[in-house]
Parts: structure tokens; C-alpha cells; sequence
């Protein structure tokens, strides 16, 4: 099977456009309706749904930022009654403040029809198995490419992250064909089954790769090690999880489902709209949602869109590669950080906010560091005593950040000083 929804991936340029802009229509009504944030929102910037009549008139709308989503927690956003929400799923936030995003079934419908479009294009079909390893519960990634696999009827296994051992063993007795978890994660596990000598004994031919940032390089030797040809897959909770965007065969940069969501690249300073082609931050407005609708959110990802047709058919626009993002936050091991989760656990924890991240990429794994300075009466504790904070702070960096660092403690007034703005990180990986 090539396509999951021809109708929609081949769509005719004008004929998508007219369906988006019937629906950003809708959607921006049902908003101001029925969320007071959107209405507020809207009013500052004295608009009303009668301005927004097709896409042309999405600039006229106010911005969405991280902020205004974290302020809506846990459910200031939501735009049906709560009876009508079956699922939520949920993104690592700072200070403990997650963004919550809601889903009725019809979303989820539509959530599991984007991943099979995505696993579509990757080759499978109802005679594959998928082998599903990102993590599953709040984060959308088990959850996301779970169901687009289950409503393209390939068999699932829903084997979640971790326990490389057992991966590979399902992996081999099951036949798994697709293999989806983040590119890091695919490389450590190409070189445990080739250490192993299991490598001859998978029937692998693709992997859906996403959730973090990864090279041509890293993509040539992931295929070659695995005898696969590897897809990279796209998208962020706040719109829906993965599938907003996903590659296919001619492998030259993601297919937007552009009948779910409106892809904007803007000037992050200036927040000016930038012709198709120009590199900037993308930014989204869901216009197939019911319970979480979302109205041109800046995602702070650096793409660029690209409409020249492609050899596969699809019509719809593809991003680019991932150039970057606009503000601080670190993927390491496909999990969001922020330096400022790390700093408020150093001040709860009674430590100098003098630390430094250091990330670096060793055999296609994340490595996390983070070098904290002892106080000057920590100093005096005994080596045990040391030792013990040690093992206590990676514990609470666990819980809040989802991942476990390695912690290096230090001598006071070790960690550089900085005159101008402190440098907090130093990412060595080469991506
Ligand atoms: O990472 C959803 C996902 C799961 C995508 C599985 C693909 C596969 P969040 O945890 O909310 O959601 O993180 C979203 O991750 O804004 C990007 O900065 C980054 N990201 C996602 N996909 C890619 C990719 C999931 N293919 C944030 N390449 C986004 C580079 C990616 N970065």
C-alpha cells in the first residue's frame, strides 16, 4: 500500500486549500466560543471569527506560546465538555508545570489515521510488525505510532522503551519488520544486535524515526547497519504527537498533513509571516481537533517548507530538517529538557545555582552530564556523605526530568564565571 488516504495525501492544491480554510473557518469559531482564553486572546487583538474566512486571514490571529499553554493548565484550553475527552497525554514541562493536551475519540481517530499514513509510507502494511520501542503513557509516542499501526491492521507490539535484551529477542522470534523509536535509541540497538550476532536473524526493512534531531550521516549508517531504509517522523503534543509530519520514500524532508494541521514559518523576532521557502519558526493551527484545538502555535523548531512536487505522489507540503530551535530546551534521548527544571532542583535541594549541562554523543547514545558545585560546608562532608548526594540528586532529577543524569559534583568556585549571560550548557553532539 502506498498511500492510507489518497484522497487527502494527493490531494490538488486548491481543493486542500479550500478544505483548510473551511475548516480553520469552523475551528476558530468553535474557539472563540468556547475557550475564554482563545476569546481574550482574540479580542486584544480585535478580531472576531467573521475576519477569518479562508488561509489567507490566519496572520490576522494572535499567536499561541508555550507560555499562554502552560498558563491554561491543567485545562483553561479545553473546548468540549469533559465527558467527551477519552485520553489526555501530556509533555514535560518546567517547574512541574506540564502542558495537558486533551483528545475526544474522533481526535484520537484522526491522531492513529495520521501515523498510518506515516507507517504507510514507510512501506507497511497489514502483512508487517511493528515494533513500537518509543516510551508509551504520557509521552505521545508509543500511544501515536501504537494506533496508527493498529488502523492499518499491522501486528503491533507495543514493547514501550528499555530492556534492549528483550527488544531484540522479540525482534527476532516475531519477525518484527518496522521498527519505530527514536534515532538514538535505533543506533544503540543496530550495534547491541551486531555485538550480539542477532543481526543476520531480524527481518527489519524500515524504521520510523522521530522525537529528536538526527543527520543524513546518522541516517545512512542506522540503514546500512540494519539493512533498512530509515523515515524521519515529526510532531510535538501540544498539536497532537507524532505524525504532524512524516517522510516518505524519496526521503527529502517530512510531508505535512496539511488536512489536520496549517504549517506557517514566521520571523521569530519580528513574528512577520515568511513566503513559503524561507527558513524560520514554524507554527501550527490544528484544524481538525474537537477537544485541544490549537490556533497558530509557535513551536520554536527552525524549518523550512518546501512545495515543489514530489516523486511519490503526495501533494502535501513537506519541512524540511529540523535547523534548531529558538529557545533553550535540550532533547536528550528524545526527552525535552530545560536548564531551568535542572537549576529549580539545585535550589530545592539546597545547592549553588552555579552547574553545568554537558551533553554529549557517544555511539549514537546521549550522554548527560550535569557538574554541580558543592556549597563550601557541603565541601567538609565526609566522601561517603558525598557520595550519598550524589545518588540523592540524580533520584530527583529522575522524577522531574524523566531521565536519569549523570551527576558530577565539584569544588566550589570550579564552574566557570561568566561576565556576560552564564553559559549553562555545552552541547558537544554533532547533529
Ligand atoms: O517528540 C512527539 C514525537 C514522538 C515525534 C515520536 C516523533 C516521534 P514532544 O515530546 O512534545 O513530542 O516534543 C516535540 O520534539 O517541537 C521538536 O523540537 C522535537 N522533534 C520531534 N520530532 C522531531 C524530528 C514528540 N523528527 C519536540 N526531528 C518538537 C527533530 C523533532 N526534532
Amino acid at each position: 500500500m502506498k498511500y492510507f488516504t489518497p484522497d487527502m495525501e494527493c490531494a490538488p492544491y486548491e481543493k486542500m486549500r479550500a478544505l483548510q480554510s473551511e475548516r480553520l473557518t469552523q475551528t476558530v469559531r468553535r474557539a472563540y466560543e468556547s475557550v475564554p482564553h482563545y476569546r481574550a486572546l482574540m479580542r486584544q487583538k480585535g478580531v472576531t471569527p467573521a475576519d477569518i474566512r479562508s488561509v489567507d486571514d490566519l496572520p490576522k490571529l494572535p499567536f499561541l506560546c508555550k507560555d499562554d499553554l502552560r498558563e491554561a493548565y491543567p485545562d483553561k484550553l479545553l473546548a468540549v465538555p469533559k465527558s467527551r475527552v477519552v485520553r489526555i497525554q501530556s509533555t514535560s514541562g518546567t517547574t512541574g508545570k506540564r502542558v495537558v493536551a486533551f483528545y475526544t475519540q474522533n481526535d484520537i481517530d484522526k491522531w492513529d489515521e495520521c501515523c498510518a499514513r506515516a507507517i504507510a509510507a514507510a512501506g507497511g502494511t497489514e502483512d508487517d510488525v511493528v515494533h513500537v520501542c518509543y516510551g508509551y503513557g504520557l509521552f505521545t509516542g508509543g500511544p501515536g505510532l501504537n494506533g496508527g499501526s493498529h488502523m492499518l491492521g499491522s501486528m503491533t507490539l507495543p514493547m514501550s522503551s528499555g530492556n534492549t535484551e528483550r527488544q531484540m529477542q522479540f525482534m527476532c522470534d516475531l519477525g518484527s519488520t518496522i521498527l519505530c523509536c527514536t534515532p538514538s535509541y535505533a543506533a544503540y540497538l543496530a550495534e547491541s544486535l551486531i555485538n550480539k550476532g542477532m543481526r543476520d536473524k531480524i527481518r527489519l526493512k524500515a524504521g520510523i524515526f522521530g522525537a529528536e534531531a538526527w543527520s543524513e550521516e546518522m541516517r545512512r549508517d542506522i540503514e546500512s547497519k540494519l539493512g533498512i531504509k530509515a523515515y524521519d517522523i515529526y510532531g510535538l503534543t501540544e498539536i497532537t504527537g507524532p505524525g504532524v509530519a512524516f517522510e516518505c520514500s524519496e526521503q527529502t524532508g517530512m510531508h505535512i498533513n496539511e488536512d489536520c494541521f496549517i504549517p506557517e514559518i514566521i520571523d521569530p523576532e519580528t513574528g512577520e509571516t515568511l513566503p513559503e521557502g524561507s527558513r524560520g519558526e514554524l507554527v501550527f493551527t490544528t484544524i481538525a481537533k474537537e477537544a485541544f484545538p490549537i490556533l497558530r502555535y509557535r513551536t520554536r523548531d527552525i524549518c523550512l517548507l518546501n512545495r515543489k512536487p514530489c516523486s511519490c505522489g503526495r501533494t502535501l507540503v513537506k519541512m524540511g530538517r529540523l535547523m534548531g530551535r529558538t529557545d533553550d530546551m535540550l532533547i536528550i534521548r528524545g526527552i525535552n529538557v530545560f536548564p531551568s527544571q535542572i537549576e529549580t532542583v539545585l535550589l530545592q535541594e539546597g545547592y549553588s545555582p552555579n552547574y553545568l549541562i554537558v551533553v554529549d554523543r557517544v555511539n549514537h547514545t546521549d550522554t548527560f552530564e550535569v557538574q554541580v558545585e558543592l556549597t563550601p560546608e557541603m565541601f567538609s562532608d565526609t566522601v561517603r556523605r558525598v557520595a550519598q548526594r550524589e545518588k540523592n540528586l540524580v533520584g530527583v532529577m529522575r522524577s522531574m526530568l524523566g531521565i536519569s543524569p549523570k551527576i558530577s559534583l565539584v569544588a566550589p568556585r570550579t564552574i566557570a564565571r561568566s561576565e556576560g549571560k552564564a553559559v549553562r550548557v555545552i552541547d558537544k553532539r554533532k547533529i
